[in-house]
């Protein structure tokens, strides 16, 4: 048990990796949603929360380390794939200056392969999936020694050598009881500046796309007047003037969109989101225009029928033809999310997606296929490219970004994915994501 208030950092890794397209900035300034919320209840309880985020540039790991060690007693950071090799370095030696510092880590990226991370790192607490509630509960142990690790839903630690996993929550938090947020946490004021920021109005998905690993696998939302009392709150104390909207499927229930739209319109605010395609319609595309929408982001992946059949997608190539002419019609500009290098994809296929670019003059966003832990395609990428050894493939995993590397899972030359890939890349600079 720890004797004072508890002193905590919340630290985002380095993101080198990355680089965003002009007018993307934002993806390495905007406050995550992950920490945001978590610090905002830290520092309700009444003990003290900084925010380090290390996205941009190249930070001095060895000063960032010591502040760490010197300065506070817990230690959590977020993780995104591309945070392995990052958290090796850092964990250790912060480990090594002060042992007592407790390393609590979670995100996505840990949740996917917590097992693994645990073994090879001196993580003292995993925690697998949500985080604010589990987090407090953690400090509310370490702090007033109030219950027991082992009654603490969805966390991984070691008891004396051995590895336990306590089971994870399926109940998950009340979004609808959060605080409003506190977006000044973040270093530089990031949340006071005019700008865009990446903001939850749901979480979780319950589809099972094969490539995709989105750990929260149930979904739940905010009400719609919790939504836009946090809105107005964040316009009147921030100068926020657009939103990106991170739920992973935001048109979950098209009436739920319906009534979100009625409330936006009443902000006066501007927005862009993600939908699922199967679930959208001409009339939800029309109302999400009129009420500030300016860009959709819509999971097409494939003009395969082989491949969309083969990830789950549960679309076939007319249904998004259609759906992409209705948002276009809407008024909407419209951002494909493709993925080059899904099982099933032809030379043939490819080249449809590029003669479906120019036909719509959509905005391609290109991705090879990402063997991400948790889907099949990374125990193919262990097994067949790292002869088993999960730790090298966790780190050429970790370099994968803006195709820079590419895991070639089908027949297709690597050179065809390779030109398709940079002809779409340019394509999205031109026309501007
Ligand atoms: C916004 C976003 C981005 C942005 C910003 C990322 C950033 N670093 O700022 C951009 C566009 C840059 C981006 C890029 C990429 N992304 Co992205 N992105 C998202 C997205 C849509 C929203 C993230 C978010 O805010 N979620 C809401 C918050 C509340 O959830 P959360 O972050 O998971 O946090 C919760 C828990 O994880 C946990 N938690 C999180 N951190 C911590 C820390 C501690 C200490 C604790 C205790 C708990 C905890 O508690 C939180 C609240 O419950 C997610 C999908 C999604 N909806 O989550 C994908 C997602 C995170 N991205 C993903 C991927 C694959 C990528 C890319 C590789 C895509 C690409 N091909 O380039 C890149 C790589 C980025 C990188 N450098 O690693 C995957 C990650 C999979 C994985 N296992 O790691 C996701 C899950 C999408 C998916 N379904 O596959 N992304
Ligand atoms: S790709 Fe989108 S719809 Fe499919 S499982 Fe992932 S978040 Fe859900």
């Amino acid at each position: 048990m720890i004797k004072t208030k508890p002193r905590v950092c919340l630290v985002v890794p380095p993101d080198s990796i990355y680089v965003p397209a002009p007018g993307l900035e934002f993806y390495k300034e905007s406050p995550l949603m992950s920490l945001t919320m978590m610090a905002t209840l830290v520092l309700k309880k009444g003990y003290h929360a900084e925010i380090i985020d290390l996205r941009k540039g190249e930070p001095d790991r060895e000063n960032i380390t010591r502040y760490i060690a010197n300065n506070f007693d817990i230690c959590g950071i977020t993780t995104w794939i591309h945070s392995y090799p990052f958290l090796e370095e850092v964990t250790s030696k912060i480990k090594k200056q002060n042992p007592k510092c407790l390393i609590v880590v979670g995100g996505p990226f840990f949740s996917s392969i917590p097992k693994l991370l645990m073994e090879h790192l001196p993580i003292d607490v995993g925690v697998i999936g949500e985080g604010e509630v589990t987090f407090i509960e953690l400090l509310n142990h370490l702090y007033s020694n109030d219950g027991d690790l082992q009654n603490i839903c969805g966390i991984a630690y070691n008891n004396r050598g051995k590895l336990n996993f306590t089971s994870v929550n399926l109940s998950q938090a009340n979004l609808n009881n959060f605080p409003n947020p506190k977006l000044d946490l973040w270093p530089d004021g990031f949340g006071r500046k005019k700008g865009t920021i990446f903001y939850e109005t749901s979480r979780g998905c319950p589809y099972r796309c094969s490539f995709c690993s989105d750990t929260i696998k149930k979904y739940f939302a905010k009400s719609p007047q919790k939504l836009a009392s946090e809105l107005e709150y964040i316009k009147l104390n921030y100068d926020i003037s657009h939103f990106f909207f991170v739920d992973p499927c935001f048109n979950f229930t098209v009436d739920r969109v319906k009534v979100l739209c009625k409330v936006f319109e009443g902000l006066g605010i501007t927005w862009e989101c993600m939908l699922r395609i199967a679930k959208a319609d001409y009339d939800m595309f029309s109302l999400m225009h009129k009420a500030g929408c300016r860009k959709v982001w819509l999971g097409v992946e494939s003009l395969s029928e082989e491949s969309l059949e083969k990830s789950g997608k549960g679309i076939k190539k007319d249904i998004i033809e259609g759906k992409v002419k209705q948002a276009l019609e809407a008024g909407l500009r419209v951002i494909c999310w493709f993925i080059l290098g899904l099982p099933g994809e032809t030379e043939a296929t490819l080249d449809e997606m590029v003669n479906f670019t120019e036909k719509y003059q959509i905005i391609p966003r290109p991705n090879y296929l990402i063997p991400l832990p948790g889907t099949p395609y990374w125990d193919i990428a262990v097994k067949d490219f790292f002869s088993g050894e999960e730790i090298k493939c966790l780190k050429w995993v970790a370099e994968f970004g803006n195709g820079k590397k590419l895991m070639n899972f089908t027949s297709i030359p690597d050179r065809k994915l390779i030109n398709v890939f940079d002809y779409f890349y340019g394509i999205m600079l031109q026309r501007g994501a």
